[in-house]
């Protein structure tokens, strides 16, 4: 069966954070990038994880339109088969994002996983949203799996991918339960001692038929 972990490499150090995506990259579906190894290591870090593996770039992108476009222009022009961007900025920003090349993958954040990290976010709007505007999928937190389900009711066929497994306490199987596709794991896998193991240990754990 095709891995549904995803990993999150926040790893800042270059040389590091490429060994840790070569030796976890059989055990993963994609991996995700964020700003601190991007600013540390530069966009030319997505080209070169995304010779080995797909690549997402969680730069949460928030801006109006023609902003969008041109970051989206950039990160696919690295080699990134896919983005995250956030949904109050509204359906045009999330649109400008969608026309870049409608056949990569943009995910649009629902809710955050930190502690009050929902206070702020409007679930049934911002699902309607990501329809709207043909997303591929959603960004929903492992560490409230009853949201986890309330988005997977709203969204219909939209994939479901999930932050705040390990590190901040979430757990992959509740999370795969209440009906994520994919977890993301970061600091539970790259700040591992040896985290090809953990990876392959967070894949037997979102096994659902044990
Ligand atoms: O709600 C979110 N929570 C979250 O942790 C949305 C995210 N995109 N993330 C990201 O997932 C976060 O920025 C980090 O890159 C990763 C989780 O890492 P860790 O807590 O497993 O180390």
């Amino acid at each position: 069966m095709a891995s549904r972990l995803v990993l999150a490499l926040d790893e800042t150090d270059p040389a590091r954070a490429l060994d840790i995506a070569k030796e976890v990259s059989p055990f993963v579906s994609k991996i995700k990038i964020n700003y601190p190894l991007v600013l540390s290591a530069g966009l030319d870090i997505v080209t070169e994880i995304s010779k080995f593996s797909k690549v997402i770039c969680d730069f949460k992108v928030a801006d109006i339109p023609n902003t969008n476009r041109l970051i989206t222009e950039a990160v696919f022009s690295a080699g990134a088969t896919g983005i995250i961007a956030h949904a109050f900025p509204g359906p045009e920003s999330l649109k400008a994002i969608r026309a870049v090349d409608p056949s990569k993958e943009m995910y649009v954040v629902i809710t955050m996983s930190h502690p009050k990290g929902g206070d702020f976010f409007k679930i049934e709007e911002f699902c309607s949203l990501a329809l709207e505007v043909g997303a591929t999928g959603v960004v929903a937190p492992a560490t409230r799996p009853e949201d986890v389900a309330k988005v997977k009711n709203l969204i219909g066929d939209l994939e479901i991918i999930s932050p705040g497994v390990g590190a901040q306490g979430g757990d992959p199987k509740e999370t795969i339960k209440a009906g994520a596709d994919f977890i993301i794991v970061g600091r539970g896998i790259y700040q591992a001692d040896n985290p090809a193991l953990a990876a392959e240990k967070y894949m037997s754990d979102m096994n659902i038929d044990d």
